[in-house]
């Protein structure tokens, strides 16, 4: 799996004038309150996520005196990111003894049958979402402090004493996003469940925009570049607050390593700080991110600012080529391209950097500078591409003697061949390769979907769109899932799903693929 990486030497640097120029998009939060809710119990539903559904109760909370041990499940019908208050009063007796509440908050209800004392992953439990807090003089209206993602709110009382019970009412979310619904053209769709891919996928969207476009509100909470890039691609599409892409940008580029080298992913709080992690793809992928925002501003300053960041990026990676012109990477610096580890990662990493060099040799365009040396380094991969990785006789590429999925869609995504060979490359990959297996995350089934559009096959990419992300949105979804495994739902990469984020940035792509692909193409 996922090692951490702790780079403890690593120096970095801090420009002052760029995280300025990032601090001045930093776009207001948006509050709302929401209100409305139902009490449910939860109950086996095997069409649900891990067999898990819920049935409304039809009471009302306020007409529940709770005792030690009861507990009652509030549904805030969808996903939501914010703060959350409610009103308690004791009835009975005295109140002779602090209340004792725990309050735990789920964005889908299977995270409900699992606890924190289970969770052995390695990812820190601090991510679960619930708390334990005492109360001593009611009535009260408490108001946790913390940002919560959450449909569901689950209050158990741990204890009261034997005199008197616990009523709950008037419960609220205070919900936050800096994305602005008067910003988004609606978009409609004839079928009914492209419809609701769509819409969950905003919604996700929409719960990631923050202060920067963060992974999940749940976890991480913070901007990864993987997922920035794909967020941005959906945001044109949608909301077009190109200004919160502007800010990540800038708050990359200004927080390079001495060398250059771009972290995967930085902090905001409590002032912005670059992990010391590195993925060779995310940090090639500030180039593509640059090229993308160029494509819908006209933004010179922002341009010549971060040039030079982007060409770094590129002369790090070249290192990594020989003379050949094959792309050789090492432990320390791995390409990620998806979660699982049961595949060859080598010809998508090439790939990946074929692709990005197309657009850096663009950018290089755009600032006058001779890009002579960069297309000459194009033409080395590419050729090592076309003689040493392509198969003829398969009519697929290899990875260290084997041919896999990512591989396939990578090449095709870099246009290694014209579009007619790129669209039997496609049709083999179906034939030989599908049904895809061992592939977790939206995020590599997006670039899948990408890769079958690219090539023409657009049957295929929303048979697959609507097999994946359609298959979650059966499942319950109200926002997509950072890891889904079709064969085995409740798999996590961290070891248990109480610890997945089900509301997470790289699987709102769909908003992306149907603008660019389904409704561009019809107009
Ligand atoms: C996880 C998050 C994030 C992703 C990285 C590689 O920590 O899911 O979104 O970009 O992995």
């Amino acid at each position: 799996g996922f090692q951490f990486q702790i780079n403890p030497d690593v120096q970095f640097e801090h420009r002052e004038d760029l995280l300025k120029k990032s601090a001045q998009c930093i776009p207001p939060l948006l509050r709302e309150n929401v209100y409305t809710y139902d009490i449910v119990d939860l109950v086996k539903d095997e069409q649900k996520l891990e067999g898990i559904g819920t049935v409304s109760k039809n009471v009302e909370l306020s007409s529940l005196p709770m005792r030690k041990g009861d507990r009652v499940i509030l549904d805030f019908q969808t996903h939501h990111v914010g703060y959350f208050s409610i009103d308690i009063h004791s009835v009975g007796s005295p109140m002779d003894a602090p209340l004792m509440l725990q309050v735990r908050f789920a964005e889908v209800a299977a995270e409900l049958a699992h606890t924190s004392e289970e969770y052995d992953g390695w990812l820190s439990k601090s991510w679960i979402q619930e708390e334990m807090v005492h109360i001593d003089v009611l009535p009260y209206r408490l108001a946790l402090p913390r940002r919560y993602a959450f449909r569901f709110v689950e209050l158990t009382v741990l204890d009261t004493s034997p005199k008197w019970q616990a009523v709950f009412s008037a419960p609220k979310i205070e919900k936050v996003s800096s994305a602005d619904e008067k910003n988004r053209i609606a978009r409609q769709f004839d079928d009914p469940m492209l419809q609701s891919i769509y819409d969950a996928g905003i919604r996700t969207l929409q719960d990631c925009m923050m202060d920067v476009f963060e992974d999940g509100p749940k976890r991480d909470r913070r901007l990864w570049l993987g997922d920035l890039r794909l967020q941005a691609l959906a945001n044109y599409a949608s909301f077009k607050q190109n200004d919160l892409v502007k800010r990540c940008l800038y708050l990359f580029g200004a927080m390079t390593t001495t060398e250059g080298k771009i972290s995967a992913n930085v902090f905001t709080l409590p002032a912005p700080i670059p992990d010391d992690t590195f993925l060779f793809d995310y940090s090639l992928f500030f180039i593509d991110t640059l090229y993308d925002y160029l494509q819908e501003e006209d933004d010179q300053e922002l341009l010549d600012d971060l040039f030079e960041t982007a060409r770094l990026q590129m002369d790090l990676s070249l290192r990594y080529v020989d003379e050949g012109g094959k792309l050789a990477l090492t432990d320390a610096y791995p390409v990620f391209i998806d979660w699982s580890n049961s595949f060859d990662k080598s010809t998508a990493g090439q790939a990946v950097m074929i692709y990005t060099l197309r657009r850096f040799i663009w950018l290089a365009g755009q600032k006058g500078m001779d890009p002579a040396f960069y297309e000459h380094m194009l033409e080395k991969m590419e050729a090592y591409a076309r003689t040493s990785l392509w198969d003829e006789e398969r009519g697929l590429f290899g990875s260290c003697g084997e041919y896999n999925i990512a591989s396939q869609v990578w090449m095709v995504l870099a246009d290694i061949f014209p579009q007619e060979k790129s669209s039997q490359i496609m049709k083999r990959m179906i034939e030989t390769l599908f049904p895809i297996r061992n592939i977790a995350t939206p995020y590599m089934y997006s670039h899948v979907v990408e890769a079958l559009f690219h090539a023409g096959l657009h049957e295929e990419a929303i048979q697959l769109m609507k097999g994946y992300w359609g298959k979650m949105i059966e499942l319950g979804a109200d926002t997509f899932w950072e890891a889904f495994d079709p064969d085995q739902p409740s798999y996590s990469p961290y070891g248990s799903p109480i610890i997945s984020s089900y509301c997470h940035a790289w699987s709102c792509t769909p908003v992306y693929l149907l603008e660019t692909y389904v409704l561009k193409n019809k107009k």
